[in-house]
């Protein structure tokens, strides 16, 4: 089976929509065919300050989230990146095989850093953790958004590069970037990418918000001065916003659904909508909250992942070590 491997930061008490259309529902998709491996990525998490109790909460209920999505821990590797002590390793090897520039020159850097007044070293080198991540576990495809995009043809350069000077060793990975749904808009500001640090609140769905909450943020999303109910971002951001996001979390196609709301109004739209998110994340909120009532069910389902992936993942970093000319120990 080709393998896919991904990750979701633990840097949030709820994924947001954008998460769940632009990865989750991948991933959930590619267990059906693929050798699948996906962690809570609490290394990249500490790239900016977190609070330690408040991180080891999100990665729980991050795990927890995984599942009440219908990731199943039975055939997809679930873990959490620090259990693997590879990933750091293997980061250390990709650093020295990534350019300074090369670095800074990611738009994710570019547009963290200049929001922060200390900007760590490990957001410049957050990228080449990513690469090992993915390259340690010689992925064929990685589930991902548009906004991974840049960091995955980086990981691809690696690869290659190293390939190139060592001898062949890491499978050059695709990226598992579904066109229609790469990019989910804020409600509020349908030009920005739905995003956890959104500057209005009701801009962002979260898939723990309580159906209520949703309903409102729905109702209230932002369209346009227009009447009719079109395709169209360039001209129509916040309606084809809503259009893609209804298309993904039903299966139908965009234009189905405009056929299916011609006439209608804006309100209709946003009202139907409502109703298919409430019926799609209403159960994914219960299953969370039961999952988080057994921890230690939880945990132990992270432990047993973190031994399938350590064995892949170290036998990776066995024949990069000894590429690179470490010594034996
Ligand atoms: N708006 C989005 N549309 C589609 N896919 C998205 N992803 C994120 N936002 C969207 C995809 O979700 C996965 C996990 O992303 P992450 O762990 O990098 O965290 P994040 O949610 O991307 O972080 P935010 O919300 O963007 O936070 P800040 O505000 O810190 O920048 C990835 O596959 C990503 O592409």
């Amino acid at each position: 089976l080709p393998r896919s491997v991904s990750g979701i930061q633990a840097t949030s008490d709820s994924l947001h929509l954008g998460n769940y259309i632009g990865a989750l529902q991948q991933f959930v998709e590619h267990q059906e065919h693929h050798d699948a491996f996906y962690f809570i990525a609490n290394m990249h998490a500490i790239t900016v300050e977190q609070d330690p109790a408040e991180l080891r909460e999100r990665t729980l209920r991050t795990a927890a989230q995984f599942i009440a999505a219908g990731i199943d821990p039975e055939r997809s590797t679930i873990f959490v990146q620090s259990h693997v002590d590879a990933h750091p390793k293997l980061s250390w090897i990709l650093e020295c095989t990534t350019g300074l520039g090369e670095a800074q020159r990611m738009t994710q850097f570019k547009d963290k850093s200049a929001k922060k007044e200390n900007v760590s070293l490990g957001l410049l080198t957050y990228p080449a953790l990513m690469a090992a991540d993915i390259l340690l576990y010689q992925a064929d495809v990685v589930p991902v958004g548009e906004d991974q995009r840049q960091h995955l043809e980086l990981t691809r350069n690696l690869a290659e590069r190293f390939n190139h000077r060592y001898g062949a060793t890491f499978t050059v990975p695709e990226a598992g970037i579904l066109k229609e749904t790469a990019k989910i808009y804020d409600l509020q500001d349908p030009t920005s990418k739905m995003s956890k640090s959104a500057a209005n609140p009701a801009g962002l769905i979260n898939i723990l918000d309580e159906p209520k909450a949703l309903t409102k943020k729905f109702k209230s999303a932002v369209t346009d001065n227009d009447t009719v109910i079109a395709f169209d971002p360039e001209a129509k951001p916040g309606v084809s916003n809503l259009l893609t996001i209804y298309s993904a979390l039903t299966g139908d196609s965009v234009d189905s659904i405009v056929a299916e709301y011609e006439g209608k109004m804006y309100g209709h739209l946003k009202v139907g909508l409502a109703e298919i998110a409430v019926e799609k994340l209403a159960p994914v909120r219960e299953r969370t909250l039961e999952l988080l009532d057994d921890r230690a069910e939880l945990e132990r389902i992270l432990l047993a992942g973190a031994d399938k992936a350590q064995a892949i993942a170290d036998e990776t970093v066995r024949v990069a070590y000894e590429r690179v000319g470490f010594l034996h120990r």
